[in-house]
């Protein structure tokens, strides 16, 4: 197959070209090449595929079950131009082992991902066993592990130390969930005591000092530990940024941040809605002058990754459980399959990034940093034909009927975009057309990942 014509976009150059595909791979880009079977791409952008290393498919928060499974999301990621994600796994029984859940999600996902995948592990408490295993998984591509600083597995400080000066060891990456935890849970407490339950207090209930606290204290035992690679999850607060950048003016290295869509679009006034329990998510959407400030750490190459941290609820279960209480409502939003159209809209469409920008952010970052560059992340001779053709000709509006999440909103609903996904290749296969999945189910295959590449900027 040929991609003809296309303006084809790699982390540093935008070329008019055409891209030969062979099998799964591409073969070939320049000018002139022909195949039978050609797919025009004159005037529009060739993407490669989306990379979302920050998913919960499955996830079980206690009190409920993110609804989407390794089908519907990852049928739903598709049609939003993202050819592999990077699942964060949900907690197991206390006390397990750090290869329990990798068992459990392979379970999960067989038979019924349609594009790759990969896991972080997920590490729960720290002794001789988890540190060791934490080796041994490398040779099942799993590279990278997170810890939580609040919630009921939380690890303390002397457990990240011990974590971080492993993964200095092993080269591989530390993903941290950070909000100071005593400080949340105090004033869940102080709030509900008050009987200030409403959703807006989501929001008061976790500052974002806390973020920043968090995000300050786990870098700065990243350097204790010899600048071990420390990935910091959806920040959403120019305070928590600031806390990354003075880590980085102090000559620390291997600390990189990622955020959200809904960190640079969404903000706290949207508590105030009638539906406001929609946004109960953690972190919690922030004060709007955040917004502007996130996007300018975007532009500055401060942020290094785009992750949407898709974790569904229906609101009509948000509303049963949490409408009189929002420490009920189950966190997350969905988001999966709005990341690449929002940030190329949002982001290419109106000026504040280039499209090389964007490509490095959604998908040749996310790769290099969880080791699958350049397999992935890259259109590039060798690389997987993972492609997203954007036509930047045509707007649309966002409506939560044409969306494949299983649930039953969009946080986004009403949002103008000013360009179309016209159609998604993943390994040289044409998954997406019109807006729908045309692939079989359980195509998607497991990405064995490789040590972090720990260049990406
Ligand atoms: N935050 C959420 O809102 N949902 C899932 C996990 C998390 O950290
Ligand atoms: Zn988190
Ligand atoms: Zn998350």
């Amino acid at each position: 197959m040929v991609i003809k014509n296309g303006f084809v976009v790699t982390e540093n150059d935008v070329t008019q070209a055409d891209i030969l595909i062979r099998g799964s791979q591409i073969a070939a880009i320049g000018v002139g090449l022909s195949d039978d079977e050609t797919i025009d791409a004159t005037g529009k952008y060739v993407l490669p595929g989306g990379i979302d290393v920050h998913t919960h498919m499955n996830l079980d928060v206690g009190i409920a079950v993110a609804q989407d499974d390794f089908y519907t999301g990852t049928v739903a990621a598709a049609c939003g131009g993202t050819t592999a994600i990077v699942d964060h796994l949900g907690f197991g029984p206390a006390g397990c082992s750090l290869d329990h859940q990798i068992g459990r999600y392979h379970e999960y996902a067989r038979g019924k991902a349609v594009i790759d995948y990969g896991f972080h592990g997920v590490i729960q408490h720290v002794d001789g066993d988890v540190l060791g295993m934490m080796e041994t998984l490398i040779g099942q591509g799993v590279t990278s592990h997170k810890i939580y600083m609040t919630y009921s597995y939380k690890i303390d400080d002397a457990g990240i130390y011990a974590v971080l000066k492993r993964a200095k060891q092993l080269g591989v990456m530390v993903a941290v969930h950070p909000e100071n935890d005593g400080v949340v849970n105090a004033r869940r407490r102080e709030l509900v005591e008050q009987g200030m339950t409403a959703p807006r207090y989501h929001a008061v209930s976790r500052p974002e000092s806390c973020e920043a606290e968090a995000i300050f204290r786990a870098s700065q035992i990243s350097s204790a530990a010899g600048d071990a690679p420390l990935y910091i999850v959806h920040v959403s607060s120019h305070l928590g940024m600031q806390a990354v950048k003075l880590a980085r003016r102090n000559g620390q290295k291997n600390i990189f941040a990622e955020t959200c869509p809904q960190y640079l679009l969404l903000d706290d006034s949207y508590y105030e809605r009638k539906d406001g329990l929609k946004y109960v998510l953690s972190p919690p959407l922030r004060r709007k002058v955040n917004n502007a400030q996130l996007w300018e750490d975007v532009i500055a190459g401060d942020i290094q990754t785009v992750a949407t941290d898709h974790c569904p609820f229906d609101l009509k279960l948000k509303e049963r459980l949490g409408k009189d209480d929002f420490t009920k409502c189950p966190n997350g939003m969905p988001g999966v399959e709005l990341r690449y159209p929002l940030m190329f809209s949002e982001g290419v469409m109106k000026g504040r990034i280039s499209a090389n920008a964007f490509a490095r952010l959604c998908a040749t970052n996310p790769a290099k940093l969880f080791g699958l560059y350049p397999k992935k992340g890259v259109i590039k001779e060798g690389s997987d034909a993972d492609i997203v053709i954007m036509n930047t000709g045509c707007g649309d509006t966002i409506t939560h009927d044409r969306l494949h999440e299983n649930v039953d909103y969009t946080p986004y609903e009403g949002f103008e975009l000013s360009c179309k996904i016209d159609c998604v290749l993943s390994r040289g296969e044409v998954i997406v057309k019109n807006n729908s999945y045309i692939g079989q189910k359980a195509r998607g295959q497991f990405l064995k990942r490789g040590l972090p590449a720990l260049d990406a900027k």
